[in-house]
């Protein structure tokens, strides 16, 4: 280096460093995610890194992947980390066997690695202690470079450090539910992020950095629009745009897909028919896919919501899902794509108990889908509900691959107002066991394919992602976008242990307040589940919009689209019976499953209400059903009120800005939590004929208040 440029290169460090130590103290928007590389506080112990290494050559996932490591690790040492020449003593190197032919003697265990895992070890080379990360392609040196620094990022040493990690499913994908008007269905975090009317000319710098969180998770499709889609976007015009889209994200190794409306060959094609057996309509869906494909070479698949909510699809002609999904598979398969064919499905016609009707339609279809489609199940059989079992399906179709669907946003968890972890939900699922090939059978075990032994795997996540500057709207609801990356890469990961990397990263490493904040997240989605439907109740919310409690609902079109449908509440009972002397919906379950579920005795108290209709006066645990259902809801507020207590101490470990904002959305989902209570208690009393007990406190408004309320303009609605 010239004496000028050893100045410079000073004066840089000085400013870097500075810029970099002012980040905690300043007040945060939350835009950095849990990428802020906060620096390591002890500056004395803080790794010796003295560059990174990357005999990579020019590849764009390569340079995503050198880039984003001596980003983060500049953050981290708050000292500007150089590339490096060669291999010295404090390197990072980043390299694969054909970058790097050292690594060959080295006699790594890359090959169980395949195409996205890697390898982080501590080493000593040529004398030089070192820290690799290897892995057999850029793609695994991109997620190996974020591994490396969210392992550092949490605290982590790198001595003795030896990971190898790689993905248990192979796509991992989040569904946009946004609308190509900018509106995004069940987005509580403003407007869609795609900016379509200024596509393809203009795309944002919010695009690379929706990649780049997306990667740090190991996320690498995503699928750019609603379910309930118009057919414009596969019109010439918007692939123009979807293509401008995967040029930003294709660095960052992620794969764009697009929901398919299945009339489009009528739509936008001029067909009169969309028959999936008629030859023109399969013609039309070929040209469709080679003309998406020449927009977008390495273009993912579509996503299909077919004969749902009013969605067309194969039964409008006589035909079956697997009908459909393999006439878009066909399409797709000289490609590479494949087809996510959602199974949310219930009829308008069929009096069956609504959370039967996707088993008892799509179960028959095991073994009719072609090798290119998934088979994406939400992970209950009603709607993304607080709490249900898991569906069903899962581990019934044993010769079809099934997709996990999770929902992100929380359209049924209090929008993005309330603090409610996810990662605690979703484990519950994936740790469920089918009993389908045996007990141990998990959720988990079912998707990831080991369980039924298939090559192709997927979970999808809905996303909250939208133009808030935060991205979600709360600040936890970022955990949420976190949880479902990790669980996906990882489903066996603890919930505990991702709310712990993610606190760390996103606000503070001090062990005590990582302790206080997990714990409060642990314990928010019972506390939401306490507040909203206890006790195995369900889809007892507003209607439409889905905001707050509505149990009185009973005037809505289609039964099962109202409250009193799910919990059947009289002056006599209150839930669901579906044991074998009512819609035998535990029949849908392994025997063992079954049974459980069928007999009273044996049903946890979470599932009472789903599973059975009990008597008001029915003994639970040393209360009534009433009180017991009482004491819940009331549980359910003071937990709220208990993060709020528990938050408020944390105030010395969080930058002010985001500490106060989580405390006044704490301080609305208290409100919320009251009246979700208040509501629902004074409705089951009058129903039930039976006062509040001894000891509690009555609603503070008639029922009639409850029921007058409106919220025309509450936001996502459908
Ligand atoms: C429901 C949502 C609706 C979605 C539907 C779906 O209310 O907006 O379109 O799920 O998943 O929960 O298709």
């Amino acid at each position: 280096m010239t004496r000028p440029g050893r100045v410079l290169g000073v004066v840089c460090a000085v400013l870097f460093a500075a810029a970099t130590f002012a980040m905690p103290v300043r007040g945060e928007d939350g835009y950095q995610l849990w990428l802020r590389h906060a620096p390591l506080s002890e500056a004395a112990t803080r790794p010796a890194v003295t560059g990174v290494f990357f005999p990579g050559g020019e590849t764009p996932l390569g340079n995503s992947a050198a880039g984003e490591l001596r980003r983060g690790l500049g953050g981290l040492l708050a000292t500007p980390v150089p590339l490096l020449e060669g291999v010295e003593a404090g390197a990072v190197v980043l390299a694969t066997p054909e970058t790097w032919p050292a690594l060959a003697d080295l006699d790594l265990p890359l090959a169980g690695l395949g195409e996205e895992g890697y390898l982080l070890r501590r080493m000593v080379h040529d004398g030089a202690p070192v820290t690799l990360i290897a892995a057999n392609t850029q793609r695994g040196l991109l997620y190996g470079g974020f591994a490396l620094l969210r392992h550092l990022g949490g605290n982590g040493a790198l001595e003795g450090l030896d990971v190898a990690s790689a993905p248990a499913i192979d796509w991992r994908v989040l569904n946009h539910w946004d609308n190509l008007d900018g509106h995004v269905e069940r987005g509580y975090a403003g407007r869609s992020i795609w900016d379509w009317w200024r596509l393809p000319g203009q795309t944002e710098q919010r695009y690379v950095d929706y990649a780049r969180a997306n990667a740090s998770l190991g996320i690498n499709g995503t699928v750019l629009n609603n379910v309930n889609a118009s057919a414009l976007v596969l019109t010439e015009r918007y692939l123009e745009k979807v293509a401008a889209i995967a040029d930003v994200l294709r660095p960052w190794g992620i794969r764009v897909f697009l929901s398919a409306r299945f009339s489009a060959p009528r739509d936008i094609g001029g067909l009169d028919t969309a028959d999936p057996l008629d030859p023109a309509v399969r013609a039309w869906w070929k040209a469709k896919a080679d003309e998406i494909y020449r927009h977008v070479p390495d273009f993912g698949g579509f996503l299909v919501k077919a004969n749902s909510e009013g969605q067309p699809g194969p039964q409008n002609y006589g035909r079956t899902h697997a009908d459909g999904a393999n006439l878009l598979a066909e399409a797709l398969a000289p490609h590479g794509g494949v087809v996510f064919w959602r199974a949310f499905v219930y009829s308008d016609t069929d009096p069956e108990d609504r959370v039967k009707q996707a088993y008892s339609e799509f179960q028959p279809l095991d073994g009719d889908f072609a090798d290119n489609v998934l088979v994406q199940v939400k992970n209950g059989p009603l709607d993304f509900q607080p709490r249900e079992p898991f569906h069903p399906l899962f581990g019934a179709m044993p010769e079809t691959p099934l997709a996990m669907e999770f929902q992100v946003t929380q359209e049924y968890l209090g929008f993005s107002t309330h603090l409610v972890y996810l990662g605690t939900l979703w484990e519950e699922v994936l740790d469920a066991d089918t009993f389908a090939a045996g007990p141990g059978t998990t959720v988990a075990r079912v998707i990831d394919g080991r369980a039924q032994g298939h090559a192709l795997t997927g979970i999808a996540g809905v996303s909250n992602i939208g133009s808030d500057r935060d991205w979600t709207g709360h600040p936890f609801a970022q955990a949420n976008w976190y949880a479902f990356g990790r669980l996906a890469w990882d489903p066996e990961l603890g919930a505990r242990a991702i709310a712990e990397e993610w606190l760390a990263q996103t606000f503070s490493r001090d062990a005590e307040f990582i302790a206080a904040a997990a714990d409060l997240m642990m314990g928010s989605r019972e506390a939401a589940v306490n507040y909203m439907t206890p006790l195995g109740l369900t889809h007892i919310m507003g209607t439409g919009h889905h905001y707050g409690p509505a149990p009185w609902v009973d005037e809505l079109g289609r039964p099962e689209w109202n409250p009193t449908y799910y919990h059947r509440a009289d002056d006599s009972a209150i839930g669901f019976d579906r044991t074998a002397s009512g819609s035998n919906a535990v029949a849908q379950y392994a025997p063992p499953l079954a049974e459980r579920y069928g007999s009273l005795a044996t049903t946890p108290e979470e599932y009472l209400l789903w599973f059975h209709r009990l008597s008001w006066d029915q003994p639970v645990g040393d209360a009534t059903l009433w009180e017991a259902l009482v004491a819940r809801y009331d549980l359910g507020v003071t937990q709220v009120r208990r993060m709020q207590a528990e938050w408020a101490k944390l105030g010395t470990y969080v930058d002010e800005e985001r500490h106060a904002r989580v405390a006044r959305f704490l301080e609305i989902q208290g409100q919320e939590a009251q009246w979700w209570r208040d509501a629902c208690l004074a409705y089951f009393s009058e129903v039930s004929g039976r006062p509040m007990p001894e000891g509690t406190a009555p609603p503070p408004h008639s029922l009639e208040h409850y029921r007058s309320l409106k919220f025309p303009f509450a936001p996502g609605d459908g």
